[in-house]
C-alpha cells in the first residue's frame, strides 16, 4: 500500500526523501486556492517564484504580475492574492508570474520531488483522485506562516488523510493527528478557525469572503502540476 505523510511547515522539510514522493503544496489561505481558481477559469500558466524580483522581472514580458506580501498585493503587480481576481474573463489563455509570503515558497522548498500537484479545498476530490492514478507515495507539504504551522493547511492534510484512508498508510504521526483534527472541524470549518491565526490577520484586511470561499470544497476539478518549473 502506498505511504502518506504530511510536512507541517517548509521548515520541517530536510526531514522528508521528496524524489520518491508526489508533492501536494496547500496554502489554503490563499495561494494554492488561488492558483486552482486560475486555472478552473482558463489561465494558461502559473510559474511561481519564491523572490518578488523574479516575478517583476517578467512585468511587460507577456506575464502578468500576482501575488501578495503579508496579505497584501505587491506595489506594482497586476493580481493580488484573491481568489475572486482569478475568475477574470481577460486572464484566460494568459501567463501569470506568481510570488506569495508562504505559498510559492513551499513549492520552491519541494523541488526535486518525483511530481509536485497544487491542492486546496477547492479541488480536494479531484486531488484525492489525481493520487489514485499513480503508486507514488504522497507528501503534503504546508506552506504554513513563515515557518510556522497553520490550522488551515493542516486541515486540508487531515481532509485528504480522510478521503485516502482505504489506499494509504500514514507514514508517521502527523497524518493522524490531522486526520482527527479535520474529522472534528469538519462540520464548520469557518467557525474552527474563527481563532486561527491567519484568519485573525485575513479578517483585518477584511477579505472574509475569501475565507469562507478558500474553505469550500470541490467547486472545481483541475489539478494543477508542476512541471520545469511551470504550472500548468
Ligand atoms: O502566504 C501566502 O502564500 C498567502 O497566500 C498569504 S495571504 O493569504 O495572501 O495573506
Amino acid at each position: 500500500m502506498k505511504t502518506i505523510d504530511v510536512c507541517l511547515s517548509p521548515e520541517l522539510m530536510h526531514l522528508y526523501t521528496v524524489h520518491d514522493r508526489t508533492v501536494v503544496v496547500v496554502d489554503i489561505l490563499r495561494a494554492t486556492s488561488c492558483m486552482t481558481t486560475a486555472f478552473a477559469h482558463g489561465i494558461a500558466s502559473i510559474t511561481p517564484f519564491a523572490k518578488m524580483e523574479d516575478c517583476l522581472a517578467l512585468k511587460d514580458k507577456g506575464y502578468f504580475t500576482a501575488g501578495e506580501r503579508d496579505g497584501k498585493k505587491v506595489e506594482g503587480f497586476d493580481l493580488g492574492n484573491s481568489p475572486f481576481e482569478y475568475m477574470d474573463e481577460k486572464l484566460k489563455g494568459q501567463k501569470i508570474a506568481f510570488t506569495t509570503t508562504n505559498g510559492t515558497q513551499a513549492i520552491a522548498k519541494s523541488i526535486g520531488a518525483q511530481e509536485i500537484i497544487i491542492g486546496s479545498f477547492l479541488n480536494l476530490s479531484a486531488v484525492a483522485d489525481y493520487l489514485l492514478t499513480d503508486a507514488n507515495n504522497v507528501l503534503v507539504v504546508c506552506a504554513g506562516w513563515k515557518g510556522r504551522v497553520n490550522l488551515e493547511d493542516t486541515l486540508f492534510a487531515g481532509a485528504l488523510v480522510e478521503l485516502l484512508k482505504e489506499h494509504t498508510q500514514p507514514d508517521c504521526d502527523a497524518p493522524v493527528a490531522a486526520q482527527h483534527l479535520y474529522n472534528q472541524a469538519k462540520h464548520d470549518m469557518v467557525d474552527f478557525l474563527k481563532d486561527s491565526s491567519h484568519v485573525r490577520r485575513l479578517a483585518k484586511l477584511n477579505i472574509y469572503k475569501d475565507i469562507q470561499f478558500c474553505l469550500t470544497a470541490d467547486q472545481y476539478t483541475v489539478v494543477p502540476v508542476l512541471k520545469d518549473g511551470v504550472l500548468a
